[in-house]
């Protein structure tokens, strides 16, 4: 028998409705209605090679509806790749299968991103398209030419950070982007259109994008439109019309479907009304031989590319991106930055400090791509040289985001998933709020995002409290697998960004300062940042108090500590950069920083709650637990009890 379009999508709707019936649990309404245009984009359009997962030309694909995940697991297994194998389809959502709720790209080679946050797919998709055009610019069309493709559903088009995204990718006109919606009209609450009037396409057109439509279960009419999608040379969105839970012959056009197994009694009807008399998770090998034959077309185009890229220009380089080791030449950029400090001390705001360590980074390292959502001269985030990142020259190392902070995080996931580029971007300390989501996937997915966080307290001063972060330092070191880093100055700066480029497994946040902070760095043999806390003047006096501050507050401490030293209070004086690492240090470590016989006082420009964990009960927590006001910096660091006369006064009242 030969097997045809229909054949091959069949099984990827039982897949899909067996896996969900098995967990009891799962959408089945998703996989069943976009099956047909899965199965022409994975059988006649995407570039990949089931073989060579990482292949670095490979199409990237990105289920931006990540709640319909049995559909990419169904297209993995029936494509060839080596996971997920059938029982592990079988087990799908249990402990210990890569087929997790979500699809998740640590779990499985080919989940190019983790998605179920809705929007954020499609926003992360933008990233790569811009890593792949950046590297097309530097290496040519022999090394990276490659598009990316998105299924994106109702929800993905309805958050707010669609609106970010896709302006971006509009601006930029990322042509190789193409977005295939599943424009089902459906989603949990029931039909779009009590929720929505938009014209989703004229939206689309508005940015700059290409609009196609097709009947999304017309084999031909999805073809003909990926095509036009292709030749077009800005990004495209293939409204793609579909009925959810194509196939389910009661429950097939209706929220029924969206998220709850079919049941047995309509799964045996679907399996009439398909014409699929197998038994679950049973692939007939006709079926899944065509399939594997699809899958195995990579085989050859990957090698093919592998003869022809070894031979571009720049190969070699390339590979050094790819694997991280071009990162290696920051370090000893960043140590002649730091002697030459050590050597002429400087007083300079922590976000200088960034852009001064940015400027020895940059030149050093060519994979890193900048930015920042409109706040370029505040941040410091460009250096000299790097030219901009736009339609005209993708060769350009510096994005212009505009005011788009969460389009901005999505975007530089993208661009670390993709490989080859390490991103970094910023905007003020308090959008992060902005971010987070995206931050939260970057942790989540160990991608290396580095957010150049300016602003970062009451320090900022007459923005007043609408730009003054309280709750945000602490809110981010909550978050698990995020280096949350407030440096105290120039040097601890160049400290921080060396940790940042060494974690390629996990985002970096650097909390900087508005205002000038004095170098309090007078010798860096070693990178003490590195060690979360360490101890930056020991008590001259016999010890009674261990301060533990951060950021601008560790100058603060320094001069409180004065104040107590002359009147006999032995005072340490830690800088505490950074809590996760601090963490990771040995027990003898982190007794001798925070010794149980001395009064632990914590000051921090932001919320105290937290610091217990490290001042203990007893302690002294000097931070500030409201919001901030309006006024000249000097005025509200009085105000707030963190000058270092204040602080001293309540080390007093403390110990008397
Ligand atoms: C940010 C976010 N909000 C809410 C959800 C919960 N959620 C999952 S799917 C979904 C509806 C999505 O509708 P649509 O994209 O049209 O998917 P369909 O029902 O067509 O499969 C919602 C609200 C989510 N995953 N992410
Ligand atoms: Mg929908």
């Amino acid at each position: 028998m030969t097997v045809n379009h229909a054949d091959l999508a069949n099984a990827v709707r039982a897949l899909a409705m067996d896996a969900v019936q098995a967990a009891n649990s799962g959408h089945p309404g998703m996989p069943m209605g976009m099956a047909d245009a899965a199965t022409v984009l994975f059988t006649q359009h995407l570039k990949y090679d089931p073989e060579w997962p990482e292949w670095p030309d490979r199409d990237r694909f990105v289920l931006s509806a990540g709640h319909g995940s049995m559909l990419i697991y169904a297209l993995l297994y029936l494509t060839g790749y080596e996971k997920p194998t059938l029982d592990q389809i079988r087990n799908f959502r249990q402990l210990g299968s890569p087929c997790a709720g979500h699809p998740e790209n640590f779990e499985l080679p080919g989940v190019e991103t983790t998605t179920g946050p809705l929007g954020q797919g499609l926003a992360t998709a933008v990233g790569m398209a811009i890593a792949e055009r950046h590297l097309n610019a530097r290496f040519g069309d022999a090394v990276q030419d490659h598009h990316t493709w998105v299924i994106a559903g109702d929800g993905c088009l309805m958050e707010g950070i669609n609106h970010e995204a896709i302006g971006l990718a509009g601006h930029l006109k990322l042509g190789r982007l193409n977005v295939i919606w599943d424009d089902n009209r459906i989603t949990i609450d029931g039909a779009t259109s009590m929720s929505t009037s938009e014209d989703v396409k004229a939206r689309y057109e508005a940015s700059g994008w290409h609009v196609v439509s097709c009947d999304g279960h017309d084999a031909a009419s999805i073809d003909a439109a990926l095509r036009a999608a292709k030749a077009d040379p800005r990004p495209s969105l293939i409204a793609c019309r579909t009925i959810i839970g194509y196939g389910a012959p009661n429950k097939q056009g209706t929220a029924a479907t969206h998220g709850s197994p079919l049941g047995a009694a309509e799964i045996a009807a679907a399996r009439e009304t398909l014409g699929w008399h197998h038994a679950p998770f049973e692939i007939p090998a006709d079926i899944l031989n065509a399939w594997r034959t699809s899958g195995a077309r990579g085989t050859k185009l990957s090698a093919d590319w592998k003869m022809d890229a070894a031979k571009a220009e720049g190969y070699a380089d390339f590979l050094t991106w790819l694997d991280g080791s071009a990162l290696k030449a920051a370090g000893p950029a960043l140590k002649a930055h730091i002697d030459a400090l050590i050597a002429a001390p400087q007083t300079v705001a922590t976000r200088k400090a960034s852009e001064l360590a940015l400027g020895a980074i940059n030149a050093a390292v060519p994979n890193t791509i900048g930015g920042s959502a409109d706040l370029t001269g505040s941040n410091n985030t460009l250096t000299k040289g790097l030219g901009t990142l736009d339609a005209a020259n993708y060769g350009g190392r510096y994005v212009y985001y505009g005011i788009r902070e969460f389009g901005m995080a999505a975007a530089m996931n993208g661009m670390a998933l993709h490989g080859g580029i390490v991103p970094y971007g910023g905007t003020f300390l308090v959008f992060t709020d902005y971010c987070r989501p995206a931050i939260r996937l970057s942790a989540l997915q160990r991608a290396q995002a580095i957010y150049v966080m300016t602003h970062d307290s009451i320090g900022l001063g007459e923005d007043g409290p609408t730009h003054q972060p309280i709750e945000h330092v602490m809110s981010l070191r909550v978050m698990p697998n995020v280096l949350v880093m407030r440096p105290a100055d120039v040097v601890e700066t160049a400290e921080c960004w060396a940790i940042a480029l060494e974690n390629t497994s996990g985002p970096t946040v650097l909390a900087l300062s508005r205002q000038n902070l004095p170098q309090v760095r007078t010798a860096a043999n070693e990178n003490l940042s590195a060690k979360g806390a360490y101890r930056l003047r020991a008590a001259g006096a016999a010890r009674k108090v261990v301060f533990l501050a951060t950021g601008s507050e560790v100058q603060a401490a320094l001069n409180a500590a004065d104040q107590l030293e002359a009147d006999g209070i032995g005072c340490d004086v830690v800088s505490m950069p950074c809590w996760e690492l601090f963490d990771l240090q040995s027990d003898a470590y982190q007794a001798d920083i925070l010794p149980e016989d001395a009064l632990i006082v914590s000051v921090e420009a932001g919320t105290t709650v937290g610091w217990e964990r490290y001042t203990g009960r007893k302690g002294l927590r000097l931070g500030i637990d409201r919001f901030g006001a309006s006024a000249p910096a000097e005025a509200l660091f009085e105000k707030f009890g963190l000058t270092a006369d204040a602080i001293a006064k309540a080390v007093r009242g403390k110990l008397a």
